[in-house]
């Protein structure tokens, strides 16, 4: 049966199984020329109108950045953006993503969230090394983060990096407490370094798809522009997420029919 949610054999099996050896992989030419110029249009208005300032805290900072910077990196995010852009809403079922997702997930997936990372130019945070697992957590491997790209990334702009096979091992412990506070989850910076990476740089339009498990992290942009991407997290919808973000909402399916497990209910019409 033809499947329109999705295109077909968008990738090899060899592509596929890359995916699964190293624990991510780049898709190019994911987004059309069109669609990514109004992803980036709105997302512009996005981050005018909603996004919020922030940066990840913990003692990486320190490690990381000479004092100056530590103290004045800049970051900006927000969550859920198909709340606020049509456009965003589309961009999440795309019919070629879709199919990428098919051939990674199989016959059944579902949206679980959206990010928006933004790094500000000179400035912008680099990320430290981590599983995305710490931040919401599901039961087994079948979740992949994709990397929605709308500009051209390199080293001076911080492009994504990853430790490849790392996510074989499942789950890590991430340092989660400094000084008696709660901060951002992260590997230690004495075992975990960037410098041991493989840098993945894409083109406005790529996607770069890794497991939730698999290491990775990104250095400063310190470029005169502005470093935009977008996560989107998608999962097999009998994957159980833990905690953490987005915990308790419905996902939203993209390829597929949502399965239904002995006894659970449907959805229920209250809020
Ligand atoms: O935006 C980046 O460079 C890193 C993104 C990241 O770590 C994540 O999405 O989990």
């Amino acid at each position: 049966m033809t499947k329109l949610d999705s295109q077909t054999d968008v990738l090899s099996k060899e592509e596929a199984g890359q995916f699964w050896t190293q624990g991510y992989l780049r898709v190019p030419d994911v987004y059309a020329p069109d669609e990514v110029a109004e992803l980036a249009e709105d997302l512009d208005l996005l981050i005018d109108r909603w996004a919020r300032s922030n940066t990840w805290t913990g003692p990486w900072r320190e490690a990381l950045l000479d004092a100056d910077l530590a103290a004045t990196i800049e970051l900006r995010s927000l969550h859920d953006l198909r709340y606020y852009s049509a456009a965003w809403a589309r961009a999440t079922s795309n019919a070629k993503l879709a199919g990428v997702l098919r051939c990674l997930l199989g016959d059944a997936v579902e949206l679980h969230h959206t990010t928006m990372h933004v790094k500000p130019p000179e400035r912008g945070q680099p990320f430290p090394l981590h599983q995305d697992w710490p931040f919401y957590p599901h039961t087994d491997n079948r979740y992949v983060d994709v990397l929605l790209h709308l500009d051209d990334t390199s080293h001076d702009n911080g492009e994504i990096r990853f430790l490849p096979g790392s996510h074989l091992g499942g789950p890590l412990q991430h340092v989660t407490v400094a000084e008696g506070a709660m901060c951002s989850p992260h590997l230690p910076t004495d075992k975990y370094r960037l410098a041991d990476t493989t840098p993945v740089p894409a083109r406005r339009g790529d996607i770069v798809c890794f497991n939730i498990n698999t290491v990775h992290g990104s250095y400063l942009n310190t470029t005169s522009e502005p470093r935009r991407l977008v996560r989107m997290g998608y999962r097999h919808p009998d994957n159980a997420q833990l905690g953490g973000q987005a915990m308790g909402r419905p996902g939203v399916m993209v390829v597929g029919t949502k399965p239904r497990q002995h006894s659970q209910e449907p959805y229920s019409s209250e809020a």
